[in-house]
């Protein structure tokens, strides 16, 4: 079937990333047991798993990202329209996953997805973590969890962790930016707190005693409902986390998580921001990064581009009608985002 390929606009407004502010680094977190308390919301995430920093990103620039996040939907041209709750629909829509992910058409090189991961805030806390500016970033998915779900797919539990069971310690810390006031109804993030700290010993425990969840990669565990078993016998609680437009959420890779669809009237969007080291990185995972990066294709949460995806999206297993190779509005990066592609860090040609 011959596929339509929708020209992108290239009047759009250009979001420049705002320039890193300097911080003062502390040295690496150990997230081991052996980190001092440092009074902040370093603790949290030691203790739970997780944390919230709030107002990474200004509340009426967190507004302004949603704008354009829901001006990128509508820029589809298949009829949905962010006032009119009866066009959230799949015909009406890019594809979507009930998940709520958008993974293809270039979406995650979009200018405002690209502002979002260098806005100041946020690549300074993950600066904070790991004790240095040198940073590497997921180009990740955006995340429409729609309040009105009538005529979308169920989006049904699927907690996970997304890391190798069979590799123990801390590995990954994974976050996302919320964009729009999400409480208790407003669907999102939900985390089993403290779930990093058994870790070794669920898997332990765990490890060849169940029939696991298919995984694609080696780098996800989905918890079976024994697993969920265990959790509750060890007392750990499932919390929704809440936040405000603009807060940076972060959780251990190793903290069981999944995202709960909206209840109320109130959409959830988000955009995923996973940072590591890029010493961490080794100079082939650069590369296939900087090639993820040139054909502005998605990879997964790490950074460290284990997976890179595909712009062709697919629609009940057929292309989709619209095709996008290339985001409508592409990043100018600043050179700091630049630097978070990895491509500078890449030693041989
Ligand atoms: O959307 C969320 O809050 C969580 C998403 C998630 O768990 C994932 O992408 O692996
Ligand atoms: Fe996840």
């Amino acid at each position: 079937m011959a596929t339509a390929v929708a020209t992108p606009a290239t009047t759009g407004i250009t979001i420049e990333a705002p320039a890193v502010s300097a911080v003062a680094k502390a040295t690496r977190m150990r997230m081991d047991g052996t980190d001092p308390k440092y009074n902040d919301w370093r603790d949290d995430l030691l203790r739970d798993g997780y944390a919230v920093i709030k107002g990474a990103i200004p509340r009426e620039r967190a507004l302004q990202y949603a704008d354009k996040m829901y001006a990128l939907a509508e820029s589809f041209g298949k009829g949905y329209d962010r006032n009119d709750p009866k066009t959230v629909h799949p015909d009406k829509l890019p594809v979507i996953n009930e998940k709520g992910m958008l993974l293809n058409y270039g979406a995650c090189h979009e200018d405002f997805v690209w502002a979002v991961r260098s806005e100041p805030g946020v690549v300074d806390t993950f600066a904070q973590v790991y004790g240095t500016d040198d940073l590497i970033v997921s180009f990740d998915a955006i995340n429409y969890g729609f309040a009105c779900r009538d005529n979308l797919p169920a989006n049904k539990p699927w907690p996970h962790q997304d890391q190798d069971p069979d590799v123990p310690g801390f590995r990954c810390l994974q976050g996302l930016v919320n964009l729009l006031p999400n409480g208790p109804n407003d669907g999102g993030l939900i985390v089993c707190r403290g779930g990093h700290n058994s870790s070794k010993q669920f898997h332990d425990d765990i490890r060849g005693t169940e029939d696991r969840i298919p995984a694609w990669t080696k780098e996800w565990y989905g918890y079976t409902e024994k697993g969920m078993k265990w959790l509750e016998e060890h007392g750990h609680e499932w919390i929704k986390v809440e936040a405000e437009p603009g807060d940076l959420l972060l959780w251990d890779s190793r903290t069981p998580h999944y995202n709960v669809p909206a209840s109320g009237k109130q959409d959830r969007l988000a955009i995923y921001t996973c940072f590591m080291p890029v010493a961490d990185a080794s100079q082939e995972d650069l590369q296939r990064k900087k090639d993820a990066y040139e054909r502005r294709v998605g990879t997964t949460h790490w950074p460290n581009a284990l997976h890179s995806g595909t712009n062709k999206a697919m629609r009940n297993g057929q292309p989709d009608t619209l095709q996008r190779d290339v985001p409508m509005n592409d990043a100018k990066l600043s050179e700091r985002a630049f630097k978070l592609t990895g491509i500078p860090y890449i030693t041989a040609q």
